[in-house]
């Protein structure tokens, strides 16, 4: 006799011995109900009339997907120069890789040439080095740019360096209609959580409106941006989050265009997307899904006509965050994991981590296996021959359907500010994302979300991995050199004329800025000319408002006994002292990853400490001069970006200069233990790797500043 639902309800509660079977439901960070089955009667209706290659796109943009062709493996890579990152591009495409995707350094990022006092610590370090023209023809050398397509992964220096891809092309013999590729062009989620924009909002958004005008007239084959979500979910948003926010920026760039005069159809077929997959594998699949639904209605509801135009294509990447500096080789199989939920979910492209991120840059053994992961889940699984094979799940529909659900609401919220810009100006997305993020941490801290080898099955010892280092003191000595060749031979006024040209389109807010940026980039002006023009007429650099948000660890914490603990030490040494003990949360360089550095400054604001949050992108003696100005007693730097060895000795020197040795430097980010005996020598009291829990770290500092430990 066939069982219905309540019979197996019947079941469950004798299984469960006398507990609610609701008990096992679960409440996800999205605000989602999760029940432990699912059956027929959770198909939305919808579903089941739904196929492949029609809108509203839930089961697939391209009608046979993966069975017609693969998604394309796209390894995300740079270093070091344009040279050694050009030999390591030739050797992956040897090894199965399919399109190209460029990381470039941060100086290049943030528009300053290698030469540059700023960026000292950072040329060649997180990404390839690209100064000029002359690099770019570098970097493609023996690269057929009408053929590979290549993904830049640039925002805030986005226009020099697609000037200079399209004039390396021009070089090639490569006409600009037949440059195929992606710029990732993303400029809100910049301001929301990458912090890589150069110039405010206004021009910024100018910037993403005339790539989409210029691309969409001279490039038909090129993407014009790439709009990101990767980010959010890296800084702590929760998958609505991630999914509403990118879709929200989205629709802010398809209203920049349209004020540009370009109808929908003109331009939204090569709108793309990239999101981050994170291990929540169902969850992720959904997402996807419900992302190319929601898409699809957004595009109907803008006049779209063009079926192309309300088709979602996007690039993923495997989650960042979610690998371990403890126990690594568990990477490979997070990453492998998540590279599935990628393609169940229909990605079009996708990157896989290597093993060791969560320490270093990836070497050549741990890029191979990360590439050979997708290669064999093309080759090995059988995973391709079908279309959308989580189709039809009662779990995995309802889930799509939830997942769109609460991104509808978040995207209303937006909507009703005025729309993302209005939206990332009033600080509402970043301080969401910020507060998803603290109470993420206080759930590891917690042990309520299980990570393997780091809050719950730890080794006791670990032998530290191999991993890569960059020389940027050559790398750099090496790019100044080829720009005092470029600037010795091209011709001068040419290049000032062309630089004149660009800086009255910025001031006048007339033409187009990638049009005469393209000619500054043909008389061999470099990347920080170009950026420096366009500040001039901008008037000036963007500088963000820091801030710490607080209360979320009171909240989550309040009955938790070791929390009140410290929070009581504390305390008493603030009755004791008459004072809080006072903590400078810093970041230096060009690294714009502020995550962990927000999460720590709400941790220490909650428990008591005072704390005060630098800018971004500070030189270790506005770091210093800051310290000495607010008396802390302790600074603690968090470094993302591999700058550390050089940035944090400098900070010591530049408070013993300034006579405040005492001031204890504790150190927290992605620092390989290798790095650790270095930094202990040159001064660092405390070093919190990835996987540092809060509390203990809290614990550490306060006794540093109690004078309980030496530093
Ligand atoms: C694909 N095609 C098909 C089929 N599948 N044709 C017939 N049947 C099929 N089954 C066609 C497509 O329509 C397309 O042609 C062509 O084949 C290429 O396929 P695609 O699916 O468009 O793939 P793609 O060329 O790889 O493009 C994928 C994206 C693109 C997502 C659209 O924007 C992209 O490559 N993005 C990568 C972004 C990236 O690498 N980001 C790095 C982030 P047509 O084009 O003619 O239709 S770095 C991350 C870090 C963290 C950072 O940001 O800092």
């Amino acid at each position: 006799m066939t069982k219905t639902i309540r019979d197996w309800l019947d079941l469950a509660s004798k299984d469960m011995k006398g507990k609610p079977v609701e008990s096992l439901n679960v409440e996800t960070p999205e605000g989602i109900t999760l029940k432990p089955l699912y059956t027929a009667d959770d198909l939305p209706a919808e579903a089941a009339g739904e196929l492949p290659g029609f809108a509203p796109y839930t089961r697939g943009v391209r009608s046979t997907m993966y069975a017609g062709q693969p998604w394309t493996i796209r390894q995300y890579a740079g270093f070091s120069t344009a040279e050694e990152s050009n030999a390591f591009y030739r050797k992956n495409l040897l090894g199965g890789q399919k399109g190209l995707s460029v990381a470039f350094d941060l100086a290049t990022h943030r528009g300053y040439d290698s030469d540059h006092p700023r960026v000292a610590g950072d040329v060649g370090k997180a990404g390839v080095a690209i100064d000029s023209v002359e690099d770019m023809k570098i970097l493609f050398d023996g690269i057929p740019l009408g053929e590979m397509s290549v993904s830049m992964t640039m925002n805030g220096a986005i226009i020099p360096v697609l000037a200079m891809f399209i004039v390396a092309g021009e070089e090639q013999g490569v006409a600009r209609k037949d440059l195929t590729g992606t710029v990732q062009n993303d400029i809100l989620k910049e301001f929301m959580v990458r912090n890589t924009y150069i110039y405010s909002p206004e021009p910024s958004m100018r910037i993403v409106a005339d790539i989409i005008e210029f691309t969409a007239e001279e490039m038909p084959k090129f993407n014009s941006i790439s709009i990101s979500g990767y980010h959010m979910q890296e800084a702590g948003a929760t998958l609505a989050q991630e999914l509403a926010y990118t879709l929200a920026d989205g629709m802010e760039y398809v209203r920049a265009a349209q004020a540009k005069g370009l109808s929908v159809d003109a331009f939204a077929g090569r709108l793309s997307f990239f999101f981050c997959i994170g291990m929540n594998f169902f969850m992720e699949a959904a997402k996807l899904r419900a992302a190319r639904q929601l898409w699809s209605k957004i595009m109907t509801d803008f006049g779209a006509q063009s079926e192309r135009s309300k088709m979602l294509r996007t690039h993923c990447q495997t989650s960042g965050v979610s690998l371990t500096e403890q126990d690594p080789y568990n990477n490979v199989v997070r990453t492998a994991f998540e590279a599935m939920a990628a393609v169940l979910g229909g990605t079009q492209s996708l990157h896989t981590n290597s093993f060791d991120e969560a320490i270093a840059l990836p070497t050549e053994f741990s890029a191979r296996i990360a590439r050979n992961t997708q290669l064999i889940l093309q080759h090995e699984t059988g995973i391709t021959k079908v279309v959308d094979p989580l189709g039809g799940s009662y779990y995995v529909e309802a889930l799509t359907r939830d997942l769109a659900d609460q991104a509808w609401e978040l995207i209303r919220e937006v909507e009703a500010l005025g729309g993302m810009t209005k939206a990332v100006e009033q600080g509402l997305p970043k301080m969401r994302i910020e507060e998803a993020a603290a109470r993420r941490q206080a759930r590891i801290d917690r042990g309520e979300d299980v990570i393997v080898g780091v809050n719950r099955f730890r080794l006791e010892d670990e032998a530290p991995i191999d991993i890569l280092n960059i020389d940027t003191d050559k790398v750099r000595a090496g790019q100044i050199a080829r720009l005092k060749k470029m600037r010795d031979s091209r011709d001068a006024g040419a290049c000032k004329a062309a630089l004149k040209a660009l800086e009255a389109v910025a001031a006048s807010g007339k033409g187009n800025l990638l049009a005469a940026a393209v000619e500054a980039a043909r008389v061999r002006a470099s990347l920080g000319e170009i950026s420096d023009a366009m500040e001039r007429g901008f008037g000036g650099r963007h500088h963000a408002l820091t801030k710490v948000i607080s209360g979320v660890y009171n909240e989550i914490y309040r009955d938790d006994p070791e929390y009140r603990v410290i929070h009581d030490k504390i305390a008493a040494y603030a009755a004791e002292h008459g004072k809080q003990p006072h903590v400078l949360v810093a970041k230096m360089g060009q690294d714009g990853h502020d995550r962990g550095a927000k999460v720590i400054a709400t941790a220490f604001a909650d428990l008591g400490f005072k704390v005060d949050l630098t800018d971004m992108f500070e030189t270790p003696q506005e770091v210093a001069d800051r310290a000495v100005a607010l008396k802390v007693d302790v600074v603690g730097v968090s470094s993302l970006a591999a700058g550390h060895n050089r940035l944090v000795p400098q900070l010591i020197g530049c408070l013993k200069d300034a006579g405040r040795a005492d001031i204890t430097v504790v150190v927290g980010g992605v620092i390989p233990e290798q790095d650790y005996n270095f930094l202990r020598e040159a001064g660092v009291a405390e070093i919190f790797g990835p996987g540092s829990n809060v509390l203990d770290a809290a614990n550490a500092v306060l006794a540093h500043v109690a004078g309980l430990k030496r530093n």
